[in-house]
């Protein structure tokens, strides 16, 4: 499909379809445009990072599949990366860990507590010459001094006081990536703490968690650089009984500080859906960040798809007008398809999902509920889901630069023969 008259020709039709329902899809365009999707770095090498050759470890989280590939390098990763975002529509932004560190070869260890901003001076120049913004996450797993299971909320004074240096660390780091990009970096902390089995004492470790935290957050820092944000979980892989960085302990600690909540779409019983969260949590925060993901059966992290759930997540997000305070980043890995591939699918989905939600005649709906009109309302939404939103997707995608409908697999493919498979 790279006939640009027939994509055209679509688009006006699709065009004058909508503005018979009082849409206009330039506008959805240009709002579309506007909208970054913050790119997880993890989903290039399965969560591993360049600290070690063992990767990922520990904290529960696990990439299955062993498509061949991987990056083994910053320069191989921002490579991917630079390769996915060829394909993406728009201009978005990096999100990077901790642990993906350049500590050049030679010198003594640098420890997670000792990390700088010139340990991610690389990434930033990448960024800054690619002109996109960053945002960071502490890295509280994978690491000998997490093997206990406990982290900020360690009952082990030593532990708890390395964690909560890393914590001060990455919001000095997240600042620096913020003033030097001239965009605040988002930078999150999920910490894996918690029980396998059930626990005598629920209480101790929430209490130190909050103690770390205060400490970690204790510094003033401009919110033009760095925006502070916190990452809760239901379970993970031994931690199935007891988390101590639950939902209400970060809601509550978020709306007390003021400061940003993640709402990871993998965290929440498999029948609680963050879109009805968001309009929830909105009401007593200024901004959240999102970690779109997807659960299949568990928190299994799959590659986001356009999913009833992420539609109505967009949704929620245009009806609310949240667009501006909702940062939206990805989380997912798998590591048994192209992960380039994946990326791109998870992204093309995401920004999917929100152009169609741009494009829904919310006045007309709303004016319905208010009159008590749940027929029209029901008859329309549904009505809207057949509406020819693909034309709009791919004028844009055209518009954009990047390939319309699946052209893009053919572009990773070739880089699959030229660069990925080429490594052992
Ligand atoms: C873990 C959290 C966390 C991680 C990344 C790698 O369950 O979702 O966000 O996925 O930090
Ligand atoms: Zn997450």
């Amino acid at each position: 499909m790279s006939d640009l008259k027939g994509i055209e020709k679509t688009y006006e039709a699709a065009k004058q379809r909508y503005s018979e329902l009082g849409v206009d899809t330039e506008k959805a365009i240009e709002r579309l445009r506007k909208t970054a999707i913050s790119l997880h770095c993890w989903q290039g090498d399965d969560v591993g990072g360049f600290e070690t050759s063992e990767g990922l470890s520990g904290g529960g989280l696990v990439a299955t599949g062993a498509y061949p590939g991987k990056a083994r390098t910053p320069d191989e990763l921002r490579g991917d990366i630079e390769k996915a975002m060829s394909l993406i529509p728009g201009r978005h932004r990096l999100n990077l860990h901790a642990m993906y560190a350049e500590i050049r070869q030679g010198r003594s260890k640098v420890d997670r507590n000792e990390l700088t901003a010139e340990h991610f001076a690389a990434w930033i120049d990448w960024a800054k010459g690619n002109g996109l913004g960053m945002d960071f996450n502490g890295t509280f797993f994978s690491h000998p001094k997490a093997e206990s299971g406990f982290t900020l909320s360690s009952a082990d004074e030593g532990i708890r006081r390395f964690w909560v240096e890393h914590g001060i660390a990455c919001r000095k780091i997240g600042a620096a990536m913020g003033k030097e990009l001239d965009t605040a970096c988002v930078t999150n902390l999920w910490i894996p703490d918690g029980y396998k089995d059930i626990p005598a004492d629920r209480k101790g470790p929430r209490q130190r968690l909050r103690k770390s935290l205060d400490e970690i957050f204790a510094e003033k820092i401009d919110q033009n650089s760095l925006l502070d944000c916190v990452e809760s979980k239901l379970f993970g892989i031994g931690s199935e009984c007891y988390v101590v960085g639950s939902h209400e302990f970060y809601l509550g600690y978020a709306v007390r500080n003021n400061i940003l909540l993640c709402l990871d779409t993998g965290h929440f019983h498999p029948t609680e859906v963050v879109s009805d969260k968001i309009s929830s949590v909105m009401e007593f925060l200024d901004r959240i960040l999102l970690h779109v993901s997807r659960g299949v059966r568990w928190d299994s992290d799959h590659v986001v798809i356009l999913s009833d759930e992420l539609r109505a997540i967009a949704e929620e997000l245009v009806r609310g007008d949240y667009l501006e305070r909702v940062h939206i980043g990805l989380d997912f890995f798998d590591a048994s398809i192209n992960r380039v591939a994946a990326w791109v699918i998870g992204s093309r989905c995401m920004l999917k999902a929100l152009l169609i939600a741009l494009l829904e005649p919310t006045e007309k709906l709303r004016e319905m509920e208010m009159s008590g009109d749940f027929t029209s309302r029901l008859a329309m939404l549904e009505e809207l889901k057949t509406m020819p939103f693909g034309a709009v997707w791919d004028y844009y995608c055209s518009k954009m630069d990047v390939p319309v409908g699946p052209d893009w697999l053919k572009e990773v493919r070739d880089y699959e023969a030229r660069v990925t498979s080429l490594r052992m």
